[in-house]
C-alpha cells in the first residue's frame, strides 16, 4: 500500500526497560528496532510515545501491599495490571533504545507520568476518559490514517490502536514491527479485539513510500 503525505507512524514505547535485560523485558523486543527505523523513513509524520512513570506509580506491584507483578487489581478507575517498576522518569530504562534512529520524529508524547493513573493507550489514560491530546494533535495536522509499531502488542499497542479506532482514525498495525508480553493469552485476545474493531495488519515491506 502506498502512503500519503498525511499518514502518520506511531512508534510505541521502544524503551530500554522493555528490551531483553530490562526491568519489564519483552522477548525479542529489540528485534523490531531496525525494522522500525526502516519503516519510519517512509513516513512524513512520525510520533514517538514514551512510557514515563514517577516513583510509586500505581502500576507498580511495589506500590501496593502484598501484590506481585502481573497480578490485576481494582483501582478507582477499574482493573489495573501490576508490573515490576519500569521506565522511571529520567532513568536509562526510560530512554529510547540506543539504536532507534528517527531524526525526523516530530513529537515525543509522554504518558503514564501521573502517579495515580496509568496510561496504556497513547490517546486516553486508563480511566478511559482523560485524553493525552494526541487525537487532537493528529486531527489538527490533518492525519487521518495511522500506522502503529512498537511495544507491547497486547498492551500499549493494542490499547492505542483500539482508542484510535474509537476516535475515528483508520488504523494499521505493522505485525512484524511489534512484540508482545503475552500474559495468559493476551496476545491472541489482542489481535481478536483489534481485528473486531477494524484494525488492519500490514507488514513493513508492504508499505510503500509515497511518490515524491
Ligand atoms: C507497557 C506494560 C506497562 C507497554 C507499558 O508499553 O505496552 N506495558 N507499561
Ligand atoms: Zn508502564
Amino acid at each position: 500500500m502506498q502512503l500519503q503525505p498525511t499518514n502518520a507512524l506511531l512508534v510505541i514505547d521502544v524503551q530500554n526497560d522493555f528490551m531483553p535485560g530490562g526491568a519489564l523485558a519483552i522477548a525479542d523486543g529489540d528485534a523490531i528496532v531496525p525494522l522500525i527505523n526502516t519503516l519510519a523513513k517512509k513516513f512524513d509524520h512520525v510520533i514517538l510515545t514514551q512510557d514515563w512513570h514517577p516513583t510509586q506509580h500505581i502500576s507498580f506491584a511495589t506500590t501496593h501491599a502484598n501484590k506481585q507483578p502481573f497480578e490485576t487489581i481494582q483501582v478507582p478507575y477499574g482493573p489495573q495490571v501490576l508490573w515490576p517498576e519500569h521506565v522511571l522518569q529520567n532513568t536509562e530504562g526510560a530512554a529510547f533504545h540506543p539504536a532507534l534512529s528517527i531524526p525526523h520524529a516530530e513529537l515525543i508524547l509522554r504518558k503514564g507520568f501521573r502517579r495515580h493513573i496509568d496510561s496504556n493507550s497513547a490517546f486516553l489514560e486508563n480511566d478511559h476518559f482523560t485524553p493525552t491530546g494526541l487525537a487532537g494533535y493528529l486531527r489538527e495536522r490533518g492525519c487521518r490514517r495511522l500506522f502503529l509499531a512498537g511495544l507491547a502488542t497486547d498492551f500499549c499497542v493494542q490499547y492505542s490502536a483500539l482508542d484510535a479506532r474509537r476516535e475515528g482514525f483508520e488504523v494499521f498495525v505493522a505485525e512484524d514491527g511489534v512484540r508482545a508480553i503475552d500474559l495468559e493469552g493476551s496476545l491472541t485476545a489482542a489481535w481478536e479485539a483489534m481485528t473486531a474493531a477494524g484494525v488492519r495488519r500490514v507488514r513493513e515491506t508492504d508499505i510503500v513510500e509515497r511518490d515524491t
